[in-house]
């Protein structure tokens, strides 16, 4: 319950299981829209001829975009991988470049992949109650490494920052995640182009 004499304070619920906040709409992205986004180009192919399924979701709170206001809300990759690049985020960098992100994780297993624009790369590895600070400049990329759960992470970043996905579309993030012996392994991108600084 919220109570006081102003209208300012925001309480919301945030479910750790799905991920889901109050009755906030969500948008979905699905394999078509990530086409040129993993490196087995046949096997983007062949799941496509097959349906088109859904690799994540997120939410947000729908605040003001603006410089003093925060935008709040949640991040859920599926579990599933294309060929043996597991199930990601496209991943951005901020229009505001400098702007950083913090994100909690809620459920399941996975890594934050962030790269700087001169290709400083750092990757952290979440699960529930760890949480990464993406520190400004750098683009940033959730990866789900778990063959059966969610990744659901919450997160939080200046409200008016804007988001670069043409860079990312462009020259691709230096590292892959990829699935090895049955195990997580983190990988080149022979693809990855240094395009941006
Ligand atoms: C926004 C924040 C997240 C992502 C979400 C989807 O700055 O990083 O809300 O938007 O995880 O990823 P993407 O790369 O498609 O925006
Ligand atoms: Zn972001």
């Amino acid at each position: 319950m919220l109570t006081g004499s102003t209208t300012l304070a925001r309480l919301f619920s945030v479910d750790t299981v799905t991920g889901l906040i109050d009755n906030q709409p969500g948008m979905k992205r699905h394999l078509s829209s990530m086409r040129g986004m993993f490196h087995d180009t046949e096997a983007v192919a062949a799941m496509l001829a097959e349906g088109d399924p859904l690799l994540y979701e997120f939410y947000d709170l729908g605040l003001p975009a603006t410089a003093g206001d925060l935008a709040v809300g949640t991040s859920i990759v599926l579990p599933g991988k294309v060929g043996d690049e597991y199930y990601m985020t496209k991943g951005h960098f901020h229009e505001v470049l400098e702007a950083a992100e913090v994100y909690h994780c809620l459920a399941g297993h996975g890594y934050m992949i962030m790269e700087s624009p001169e290709g400083e790369w750092e990757a952290a590895e979440l699960h529930p109650g760890s949480a990464v600070y993406v520190p400004g400049r750098y683009a940033h990329r959730s990866v789900n490494v778990s063959p059966t759960d969610k990744l659901i992470t919450f997160f939080a970043f200046r409200a008016d920052a804007g988001h670069d996905y043409g860079t990312i579309e462009h020259q691709g993030f230096r590292k892959l995640v990829v699935e090895r012996n049955g195990k997580p392994e983190l990988v080149d991108n022979p693809a990855w182009q240094k395009g941006r600084s």
